[in-house]
């Protein structure tokens, strides 16, 4: 199947900085499909599980005050290919060195090396799973089932089917 689900989150620095309707128009305009949404004021014990990966870095600990610095919007993005594709449209992860026309491009410019002196995480506004196996640990760590939902939207008529 190729069409695929991805985690995506609207980070506590997006949130507090009121662009999270400017970003999530980006993910519809290119005609992906929103299928679960809510917002979620992560604890500690949830950062640990969601950033794993994460936690014996130097970083992690700024990167665990800024995931629990306030809400974010969590949300399960669908469509064809949808996890290499959302990955494109974030950008690299620093945005001093995220491309323009990139969400972290457009929105954020700071380095690691600025964070990092600061003992912060670098705050880039979004977060979207990495790959199809991150995706698959992720969707159902922030969602059950009854929250993600299936619909139709115009791009089902107009480019899938
Ligand atoms: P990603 O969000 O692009 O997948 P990861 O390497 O998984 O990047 O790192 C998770 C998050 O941790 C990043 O989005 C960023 O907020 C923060 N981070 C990553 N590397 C550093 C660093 O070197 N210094 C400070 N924060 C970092
Ligand atoms: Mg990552």
């Amino acid at each position: 199947m190729m069409i695929e689900r991805t985690l995506v989150l609207i980070k506590p620095d997006g949130v507090q900085r009121a662009v999270a309707g400017r970003i999530i128009s980006r993910f519809e305009d290119v005609g992906l499909k929103l299928v679960a949404m809510k917002m979620v004021w992560v604890d500690e014990d949830f950062s640990k599980k969601h950033y794993a990966e994460h936690i014996e870095k130097p970083f992690y600990k700024g990167l665990e005050s800024m995931i629990t610095m306030g809400p974010v919007i969590a949300m399960t993005i669908e469509g064809v290919e949808a996890i290499a594709l959302v990955r494109k449209m974030v950008g690299a992860t620093e945005p001093k060195s995220s491309a323009p026309g990139t969400i972290r491009g457009d929105f954020a410019h700071v380095s690691y090396g600025y964070a990092d002196e600061k003992g912060i995480g670098v705050k880039n506004l979004i977060h979207a799973s990495a790959d199809k196996k991150d995706a698959e640990i992720e969707v159902p760590l922030w969602f059950n089932d009854k929250e993600i939902h299936s619909y139709k939207t115009v791009h089902d008529a107009h480019i899938l089917e």
